[in-house]
């Protein structure tokens, strides 16, 4: 009946009856398993963006489907007006998983770190006693936390805030991977958390001194202001770590998770938290229809024991280490720099006769494997973390054909 999509079919239909918020790669994807996607033509890639990191476990794993399935064909949705025979037992095995008194679940990233930004306001009127509406909340340059107005209002990004004022108040920028300007920040007293991501991803996978986190997490400590940790990206292993602040033994206040926490299934979010910071929160005062659903709570439950079962943090660790010394062995000027932590890494690319990270990546595409440039010169590698050594040396050699082609 209907001819076959082809891939210039599909963009086109995007280009015409989509919202022009996105400047995707050529490339129409119809299938994916593990660390590999297909496109529509039958292509195969390495998939070397894993959805921003949400598809660690790789793409449709099969326990983590089966949850999905299972839970799909029995109970969606009841909403929080009732209680649901699927949300209690992984409330009890999220909160043992990483250790804190209670969660609160979300959908999205954004979502949860909004619900981290009340509930530490919150806590702040509440229980340190700052005057009502006083609160401060310190973040970073180059912070992304996501694309909601209040999120937005303290973005130091053009593209992202640009445009959509006014801006909610109540945050105070500082320099990332900077303890003096963030100790002076914290003298102001109404200040009642610091939201900073562990390894920035969107500001290019920029990983901060070591100690930064450990030193700021006891500047806060010093102060009685809650430190928030974004680890919606870095989190769940994808740094080699649970959390990327694990590498310092930090326990944050407050951890935001969200991607991978479904292994890119559908959209699970949460925000974790001991009682003394989430009782705050009383009926009422937040939530979401969708928040906390027993697909959710199977999907999360599967996403999590996959993480175990499968070693991913050490795998993400070894595949991580191989990736940059490769990378750093390579002889080309185009590569200024290789960093990261894990498999959540970056490569800084000098253009050369007018050729920039964009073009690598249309010719890694070409070559069959996806990234993603960020900031013109970045290009951002991380690969499900269930990629075998075998695939890893294929892809690499697929990365390092691909720059030496402009040579
Ligand atoms: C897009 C970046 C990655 C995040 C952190 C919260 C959220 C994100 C640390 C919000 C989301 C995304 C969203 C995605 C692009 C992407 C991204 F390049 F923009 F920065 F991953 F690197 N905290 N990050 O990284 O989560 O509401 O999207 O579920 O297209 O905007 P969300």
């Amino acid at each position: 009946m209907s001819e076959k999509l082809t891939s210039q079919m599909a963009i086109e239909m995007e280009d015409k009856y989509g919202a022009h918020n996105y400047h995707p790669l050529p490339v129409v994807l119809s299938r994916g398993k593990g660390s590999f996607v297909w496109d529509v033509e039958g292509k195969r890639y390495f998939d070397f963006l894993s959805a921003y990191s949400a598809v660690n476990q790789g793409h449709c794993h099969p326990r983590i489907i089966n949850a999905m399935v299972d839970q799909a064909k029995t109970l969606t949705l009841t909403s929080r007006a009732f209680y649901n025979d699927a949300l209690g037992p992984y409330e009890k095995f999220i909160t043992e998983f990483f250790g804190y008194d209670k969660v609160l679940p979300m959908n999205t990233g954004a979502e949860a770190d909004e619900t981290a930004i009340k509930l530490c306001r919150k806590w702040a009127y509440d229980i340190k006693g700052v005057e009502p509406n006083k609160a401060k909340i310190i973040v970073c340059e180059g912070n992304f936390h996501g694309r909601t107005t209040t999120i937005i209002s303290m973005s130091t990004d053009p593209d992202a805030r640009g445009g959509f004022g006014p801006y909610t108040p109540g945050f105070e920028i500082v320099p990332y991977n900077d303890l003096p300007a963030l100790e002076k920040a914290l003298e102001d007293t109404n200040v009642a958390g610091f939201l900073v991501e562990p390894i920035q991803g969107e500001a290019g996978v920029y990983v901060p001194g070591d100690g930064y986190i450990k030193k700021a997490f006891d500047l806060c400590k010093a102060k009685n202001v809650l430190f928030i940790a974004d680890e919606v990206q870095t989190g769940i292993a994808r740094t080699g770590k649970l959390l990327a602040c694990d590498h310092e033994d930090v326990r944050p206040d407050i951890v935001i998770l969200g991607k991978a926490l479904s292994g890119g299934v559908f959209p699970v979010s949460a925000v974790l938290a001991d009682d003394d910071i989430m009782m705050v929160i009383k009926p009422g005062q937040h939530g979401s229809t969708f928040g906390g659903n027993p697909i959710a709570a199977k999907v999360a439950i599967a996403a999590l024991q996959v993480i175990k079962d499968e070693n991913l943090a050490e795998r993400a660790e070894e595949m991580g280490k191989i990736f940059r010394e490769e990378m750093r062995n390579l002889k080309s000027d185009m590569v200024q720099l290789v960093r990261g932590k894990g498999l959540l890494n970056a490569i800084i690319i000098e253009p050369k006769n007018g050729k920039e990270a964009w073009d690598v990546c249309v010719k890694m595409a070409d070559n069959g494997l996806l990234a993603k440039p960020t900031h013109q010169h970045i290009i951002r590698f991380a690969p499900p973390l269930v990629i075998s050594e075998v695939e890893l040396r294929e892809a690499l050699e697929i990365i390092k054909k691909s720059i030496l082609s402009f040579e």
